[in-house]
């Protein structure tokens, strides 16, 4: 295989299909906060995994221009407390990793495999991330602001195959992004950003993205213990975790997330998104889009990396409030719509 083969075969499992939805509805959306925003007070609750092979995690990043102050609170109704950290001070863009196997109790799988719910507290907005060593899920970054924002910090899980991944999505044309690694310590998940190890750059026009628009920019960009700081000069919306693979292996499948419109909230009218998926396996795709309002016609848009064009691929009324459409196995579109949708 030449090297022009070689790049157009990379290409062709790079080309996941960039969607793009919009919903007009009969009245403005209400704002609501997109899951996952910033804040200074969390509850969650970090489960247990399946597997010894993929700990589950607890991230706690503080996302604030200044240093932030925090606590995490393993609560103790479930008889422990040993994965408690207090007082912990983190500067802009360091992690706290909570491993809950670790500890003087494995609340994971292989001991007592309860999983721990966890207090949050800071002084100073921080997002908090709950995952596994697993190369099976993904789900949007807040940013400093909201879900769609400037400056987003990201901590690489460990993983189990193929690399993470990052996408950006561009909702202003010429949207200058930038991708660096801030980490200083991929143990501590430290984190300097004044020495910023600059991965790339690149301009994002209006409903472009990174992976599919750029050539597969973001996939397999990220290494496990590293510290990754995007920054945009306008708002951008945020996605990492397991999106594709370059090297096939255990990767992208399963997960979900809710996506953060271009509003910044979970409740808008034009979102932009891709679907991850195991590579090959597009049938595996799944959408569901709820309509609080009633009368709101729902336009579903795909293009693909080679095509600069959206085409339509379903145009739906929902009639109800509360009405659900659902996209399952995207790829029977294929027989419904020809080119250039027929990635999909
Ligand atoms: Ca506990
Ligand atoms: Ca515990
Ligand atoms: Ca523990
Ligand atoms: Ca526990």
């Amino acid at each position: 295989m030449n090297h022009r083969q070689t790049r157009n075969a990379l290409r062709a499992r790079l080309a996941v299909p960039l969607l793009s939805l919009l919903a007009v509805a009969a009245g403005a959306p209400t704002p609501a906060f997109a899951s996952g925003d910033a804040a200074t007070k969390f509850n969650v609750f970090v489960p247990a995994d399946a597997m010894s092979s993929r700990r589950s995690y607890l991230v706690v990043t503080n996302v604030s221009p200044e240093p932030a102050v925090v606590d995490i609170i393993d609560d103790n109704a479930d008889g422990d407390s040993d994965d408690s950290v207090l007082g912990v001070s983190l500067a802009t863009g360091e992690s706290y990793v909570v491993r809950v196997a670790d500890g003087a109790v494995n609340d994971d799988y292989g001991g007592k495999n309860d999983g721990d719910y966890f207090k949050i507290r800071a002084n100073h907005p921080v997002i908090a991330m709950m995952g596994n060593a697993s190369s099976w899920e993904h789900d949007w970054v807040p940013s400093e602001g909201g879900a769609r924002g400037t400056s987003f910090f990201t901590f690489s899980l460990p993983t189990s195959g193929s690399k993470s991944d990052l996408n950006v999505f561009s909702y202003a044309d010429g949207t200058k992004v930038s991708v660096s690694d801030v980490s200083t310590n991929v143990v501590t998940a430290t984190a300097n950003i004044d020495a910023a190890v600059p991965l790339f750059t690149t301009t994002l026009n209006a409903g472009e993205d990174l992976n599919v628009r750029k050539h597969g920019l973001g996939i397999d960009a990220l290494t496990a213990g590293h510290t990754y700081w995007v920054r945009a000069d306008k708002p951008v919306t945020m996605i990492s975790g397991h999106l594709n693979s370059l090297s096939g292996g255990n990767q992208a499948r399963d997960g979900g997330a809710f996506v953060p419109s271009a509003n910044g909230s979970t409740n808008g009218s034009l979102f932009y998104l891709t679907i991850p998926h195991e590579t090959g396996m597009p049938s595996e795709k799944e959408l569901r889009v709820v309509c609080p309002t009633a009368g709101s016609t729902l336009r579903l848009f795909g293009a693909n990396e080679d095509s600069p064009d959206w085409g339509d691929i379903s145009v739906n009324l929902l009639e109800n409030a509360g009405q659900y459409r659902e996209c399952r196995s995207v790829s029977r579109f294929r027989r419904r719509h020809k080119s250039p949708l027929s990635e999909l």
